[in-house]
């Protein structure tokens, strides 16, 4: 299926509409209790959302394992999803992979705290090339070398990742925006969670966290459907063809590109990212 573009980004008219995001950009208020969950695809959206859903709820595993993801942290740009993130109670959750210039304006005016959550891009490519091949309504990924090519020049859904990452880090200076890496969330997910709550204002003791880390592994999430994406319909979704839940490292690039591959991406980066006034675990 092809592609629709909205404001020049890609996006797949399976899930999202030009109404939809026309009205998430222009007339979604954000809430100044809401949390917002945003990553470029493939960086640790599932992640981030079972953290974020478990430090909400304090550390009591019930509500992540009882409550589908998508429901506790719906993606606003999604017509289905946004109907839901209409309907859930303040303090709200939410998800999105939209580019800072699509996200709601009202957040100019708004207290609402965002996570923004990046990984090496090299990864990101790597698990999306692998998890498109799921669904049934995306364009197939192609070779490694096709797919590689079309996101170097940000010709899949969201558009690229340079994009997204330089338009959401010229706002790292506001005080209601908090970055983290995948990364950072594989080297010390309790040192992570523990700067989450402090960004968020939140106050766990150490057993809460100690839930929050546990519930939040990548065996516990692969193990829970209401977070594992198992549940998505297989008209929509192959799941023998692709997991969400794959190999939860960081690093597995390096498995699928050869040295000429990883070599031009490496110049496409250093093109698009010399200038970019912060620095990354990957650099
Ligand atoms: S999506 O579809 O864009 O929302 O996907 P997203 O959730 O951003 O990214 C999926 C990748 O995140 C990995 N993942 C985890 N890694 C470590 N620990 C935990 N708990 C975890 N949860 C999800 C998931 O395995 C995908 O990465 P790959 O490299 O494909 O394994």
């Amino acid at each position: 299926m092809a592609y629709f573009k909205y404001k020049g980004i890609p996006f797949s008219p399976e899930f999202s509409s030009e109404e939809t995001l026309s009205y998430v950009e222009n007339d979604f208020q954000l809430l100044d209790d809401d949390i917002v969950n945003i990553t470029y695809p493939k960086s640790g959206t599932h992640w981030m959302a079972e953290v974020l859903s478990l430090i909400q709820s304090q550390g009591d595993p019930s509500w992540v394992q009882n409550v589908p993801l998508e429901e506790r942290a719906p993606w606003i740009e999604l017509d289905e999803d946004l109907k839901i993130a209409l309907k859930n109670p303040p303090p709200r959750l939410l998800t999105t992979h939209l580019p800072f210039q699509l996200f709601p304006k009202s957040f100019l005016h708004s207290k609402a705290k965002v996570v923004y959550t990046l990984r090496n891009p090299r990864d990101a490519m790597v698990s999306r090339y692998h998890f498109i091949k799921g669904f049934k309504a995306l364009k197939d990924p192609g070779t490694v070398e096709e797919f590689m090519e079309r996101f170097l020049r940000g010709e899949i859904d969201y558009g690229s990742w340079f994009d997204h990452v330089k338009g959401w880090v010229e706002m790292k200076e506001r005080a209601n925006i908090f970055f983290i890496t995948y990364e950072e969330l594989r080297q010390d997910l309790r040192g992570s969670v523990q700067k989450i709550c402090h960004f968020l204002g939140k106050e766990l003791n150490s057993q809460q966290i100690d839930s929050v880390v546990e519930n939040a592994s990548f065996h516990k999430m692969k193990d829970n459907k209401m977070s594992n994406r198992s549940t998505m319909p297989e008209n929509v979704f192959d799941h023998t063809k692709a997991t969400l839940m794959r190999k939860g490292i960081s690093g597995d690039w390096k498995n699928l590109l050869t040295v000429a591959q990883s070599e031009r991406f490496d110049r496409v980066y250093w093109e698009n990212m010399c200038g970019v006034n912060m620095t990354f675990p990957w650099e």
